[in-house]
């Protein structure tokens, strides 16, 4: 190769990426490059979405509204009261996301499925034209040679559900929810392999009904708030066996879990330790109790008399064994051992810590090296997925038709060379679904924090795909860190 001088080298660029080669779908010379973050063979390279983020047709064939279409129709509660009403039109475009999917080369793609499409009431009489829109969308996938993962709650509630008994309030709920499940795996199993019950516990449960910034918004007291957590993973655990017993042999189940995640400030035995008490104390409601099936001691002497109420065979139920575990990863938690009885320390954040638009997305690389070891060490899981990860960014569609994310490409990239590094030292990681295929309804910032690797114009519809998709691109073909 020719040496370079700094100018030349950006004038070449500069020039490579108007002409589109940058974005270009024909063959990339990809370099030889001897040091290559190279990934396990049969590493999975997916992407993710969620239905009321991206399908819109709230009305059509059946479909009833959720707790989110009320909830964002309501004054106040979205970005400029946006609403999933329309979203990225996916319900009628699922063909051309597909194809977008097909150009990057991923190989599997993790979508929910609208309980409200499926059961509109919540219970009783299950919508035939809404599980055969999933029917469509999986046998599409299955003909672009891509593996549906499938989530069964990615927070769509029934709005018939919440207002008969007051949702996840209820273990009426639990019920209903592994009532819906179960019909799901039985009419999807037969080309579905791998599903997953709840999409992130503490914002299906704390952030909807404890702290009212997610639907339902309701603000219950403690007590009340710790219920509605041991109903949700309850619910977990019945749909679990559900799925189980409805479904074809070979039929995998587990979860999606945004299980704080506890890095160590410095990375020696003490520090190591430390984060893994703080991963059991500070996960005790979720995911500790689902890995172990019961509530840690220290969790319920912190919640004291609003512990919540268990019955018998709970635990049992919230603790069957999953086939893999899935991890949604987006920020660290420090930690450094300390002398208090919980060995650990939460260290403040300081207030220059860097951070993505949306206000909670800290950028701590390292945060997916300890999901994956942290989980790894206390609970042995088999199989380990990253199901979420990603970033929002001010993207701007250029005049030339482009989108130079390189913020984007910034944080996946330092990300992944993260979580090489738990590939590497063998820890049982065995796939990644980057959040997100596309910009969609980002929950109760509606459109304003975009997450995809491909720009969507709201107005028409027209997807594009950005500079990080052709990163994404690029990693999957060489499965290493482009
Ligand atoms: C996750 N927080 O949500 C969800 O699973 C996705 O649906 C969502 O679009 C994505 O991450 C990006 O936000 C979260 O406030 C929402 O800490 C909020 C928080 C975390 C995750």
């Amino acid at each position: 190769m020719q040496p370079h001088s700094r100018r030349s080298f950006g004038k070449k660029l500069t020039a490579a990426a108007l002409a589109g080669g940058v974005f270009s779908e024909g063959a990339v010379a990809e370099p030889q490059h001897p040091k290559r973050l190279t990934f396990p063979e049969g590493f999975l390279w997916g992407c993710a979405t969620a239905s009321y983020q991206i399908e819109g047709a709230v009305l059509e064939d059946g479909r009833k509204p959720s707790v989110w279409d009320t909830f964002s129709h309501t004054p106040g509660k979205t970005h400029n009261g946006e609403t999933g009403d329309v979203a990225d039109d996916s319900y009628h475009r699922y063909k051309t996301d597909i194809q977008l999917m097909k150009n990057l080369g991923v190989k599997v793609y993790r979508m929910s499925v609208a309980w409200p499409r499926v059961f509109p009431d919540g219970t009783g009489q299950a919508n035939e034209k809404g599980i055969n829109y999933y029917e469509r969308v999986v046998d599409e996938l299955l003909a672009n040679g891509i593996d549906p993962y499938v989530t069964m709650y990615h927070w769509d509630l029934p709005q018939a559900q919440q207002d008969r008994v007051g949702g996840w309030q209820s273990r009426e709920t639990s019920k209903a929810f592994a009532d819906y499940s179960g019909f799901v795996a039985k009419r999807l199993s037969d080309r579905v392999h791998h599903f997953f019950t709840t999409n992130e516990l503490v914002c299906m449960t704390d952030l909807a009904y404890r702290w009212g910034q997610f639907a339902p918004g309701l603000k219950l007291a403690a007590a009340e708030a710790n219920q509605v957590r041991h109903n949700a993973i309850l619910g977990h655990g019945m749909a679990v066996q559900a799925i189980r017993a409805s479904s074809k042999p070979g039929t995998l189940v587990g979860l999606a879990e945004n299980a704080t995640v506890y890095a160590p400030v410095f990375e020696d035995d003490a520090g190591i330790a430390a984060a893994q008490k703080a991963t059991r104390h500070g996960n005790a409601q979720f995911l500790t109790a689902i890995m172990e099936g019961k509530y840690v001691e220290s969790y319920l002497a912190q919640e004291g008399s609003a512990a919540p109420k268990v019955e018998a065979g709970d635990m049992k139920i919230i603790g069957s064994p999953l086939d893999f575990v899935g991890l949604n990863v987006y920020t660290p938690e420090y930690v450094r051992p300390d002398d208090s009885p919980l060995g650990f320390a939460v260290i403040p954040r300081p207030k220059s810590f860097p951070h993505m638009p949306s206000p909670w997305l800290f950028v701590g690389p390292e945060v997916l090296y300890w999901a994956v070891r942290n989980v790894s060490e206390l609970w042995k899981p088999t199989t380990l997925y990253i199901t979420e990860n990603g970033c929002s960014s001010l993207d701007v569609l250029t005049a030339d038709g482009h989108v130079y994310d390189t913020d984007r490409v910034m944080y996946l990239r330092n990300h992944l060379t993260h979580l090489h590094r738990a590939a590497v030292e063998g820890y049982p990681i065995k796939g990644y679904f980057l959040w997100s295929l596309m910009d969609n309804f980002e929950w109760a910032d509606g459109y304003t924090n975009r997450f995809g690797i491909h720009y969507v114009d709201f107005e028409t519809q027209k997807r594009t795909p950005k500079l990080s998709a052709e990163f994404y691109r690029r990693t999957i073909a060489a499965n290493a860190v482009a």
